[in-house]
């Protein structure tokens, strides 16, 4: 299949020009003004509009078994609603069960992965500690291309990882050169908080941020950059959502830690009004964690984005309906926890990035493609505009708009959070590996067409970390 992108305006994380971009068997095979027309080819009228790397949402959560219930989205539903949006690769997350081995986990969701029209890899939470862990970690990163660990701080009782199960996951992960992640919120203190909250007879979903305030999420974030430190591993901290963790990252980062912070679309322009709606149904709609805040910790997102403090964004995809988020009705605790958003977060973005001047357009590559796919190495494979680069490319209309609705999307879940925002600048044409899978409005996705993208183990920081090190190794004193 041969595609011919015309007359459009190439953008990357570092330039913006005008070319047009050649795709020939699933790779940009061409970039330049006026290429030729190979015979046969496809052309897209990209006139006015920007060419860009597809998105990757690095954190979403397909058909994932939480809290009793199994999202509503699979991978074939949630990765086309991406399509439609111009994301065109997700990172999601294999969640093992305590004590569950760790390679049959990654088997069963390598398995439901299949019918993906996206391109996906897989981040594996590390749930439980023992040598068997250490030695699958082994397994997955020289094996099957994992070069990243979570770790749930939060969910105590399920999956929370606690401080000695951290130390030994970050230490393995800095000896195998992947990359520990983890959600931050103390979840003792959330499990208290909760029960709290339900002794005073606060039962609905106002309850839900008041059991997860900004300082849960501040403290979490510290102790794990402070253990990441001791043991001299990077560290990337998934959905930062309050001020607290972000003054975390930032005084880390000036001591010269390497660390990585992820900001959700929802988190950037949803505030916490909403969990104090009358109707049930829409508040517990929102009811995900780290939960939406106030419109000061967004104005301070929104400054640890342009700032260069936040580096990723991502929507922590995953749906649950009205009739299994009433699992709460009587119990806040008991709402399933999560919010779609893998369609909306590039126009989200847009809107509330590129148009305000708050971000470039090479800006707003960077965030939604190209630190991604450096992060997780998988750089310059995907999140670049570039020759020998996989074709998974937007063709982005700065004109379109649109407003959000339930009614409209293609997500596979009866509520949007994003319900009722106009947005302007969306994708008119998405390419998955040269392949049309959206075009002016008509979702041409495959089921199955996705290809599992290997993210091998990324030498450079753990390299540079292993010789520090090494060079100050500590040394018994000899006495006589
Ligand atoms: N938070 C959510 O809201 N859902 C899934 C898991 C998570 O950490
Ligand atoms: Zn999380
Ligand atoms: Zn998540």
């Amino acid at each position: 299949m041969t595609t011919l992108i015309r007359g459009g305006t190439v953008v990357t994380a570092e330039q913006t020009f005008r070319a047009d971009v050649l795709c020939e068997n699933g790779k940009i095979a061409a970039i330049g003004e006026n290429l030729d027309i190979p015979t046969g080819a496809q052309i897209i009228d990209a006139g006015g509009q920007y060419v860009m790397p597809g998105g990757i949402d690095p954190h979403t959560h397909m058909q994932l078994p939480f809290m009793g219930t199994v999202a509503s989205e699979d991978f074939y539903t949630g990765t086309a609603a991406a399509m439609a949006g111009g994301t065109t690769s997700i990172i999601d997350f294999v969640i093992p069960d305590p004590e569950q081995n760790i390679m049959e986990a990654y088997k069963t969701w390598r398995e439901w992965a299949k019918k993906s029209t996206a391109d996906y890899g897989f981040h594996v939470a590390i749930t439980w500690w023992d040598d068997s862990v250490a030695k699958d970690m082994g397994t997955l990163v020289r094996e099957e291309g994992v070069n990243s660990f979570k770790h749930f701080m939060a969910y105590k009782g399920a999956i929370m990882a606690d401080d000695e199960i951290l130390y030994n996951s970050f230490s393995r992960s800095l000896a195998l050169g992947a990359m520990p992640t983890v959600h931050a919120e103390n979840g003792e203190l959330v499990f208290q908080l909760q029960k709290k909250l339900l002794e005073e007879g606060i039962t609905g979903p106002e309850g839900h941020p008041l059991s997860r305030p900004p300082a849960a999420e501040g403290e979490a974030a510290n102790r794990a950059l402070r253990l990441a430190e001791v043991i001299g591993v990077p560290l990337y901290i998934v959905h930062v959502s309050a001020s607290d963790a972000l003054e975390e990252i930032k005084r880390a980062r000036g001591a010269g830690q390497r660390v990585y912070g992820e900001v959700l679309a929802g988190h950037l322009t949803i505030d916490d009004s909403v969990y104090r709606d009358t109707d049930f149904t829409a508040a517990a709609a929102h009811v995900m964690s780290p939960p939406f805040r106030s419109k000061e910790h967004q104005a301070a997102l929104w400054k640890g984005l342009q700032g260069g403090a936040l580096h990723t964004t991502a929507t922590d995809h995953c749906c649950f309906c009205a009739d299994q988020k009433a699992m709460g009705k009587d119990n806040f605790a008991q709402i399933p926890n999560g919010c779609a958003g893998v369609e909306d977060r590039m126009s989200v973005l847009w809107t509330h990035g590129v148009n305000t001047g708050r971000l470039t357009p090479s800006e707003f590559v960077a965030i939604t493609s190209a630190n991604a796919a450096r992060i997780f190495n998988i750089y310059p494979q995907k999140g670049v505009v570039a020759v020998g680069a996989d074709a998974d490319l937007v063709v982005w209309d700065p004109e379109l708009s649109k407003t959000i609705s339930v009614k409209t999307h293609h997500q596979n879940v009866d509520y949007n959070v994003f319900e009722g925002m106009t947005v302007k600048g969306l994708a008119s044409h998405t390419l998955s590996r040269g392949v049309l899978t959206w075009k002016d409005g008509d979702l041409r996705a495959v089921k199955g067409a996705g290809q599992y993208v290997k993210r091998p183990a990324y030498p450079a920081p753990f390299d540079a970390l292993a010789k520090r090190a090494a060079l100050h190794k500590p040394r018994a004193v000899k006495r006589s």
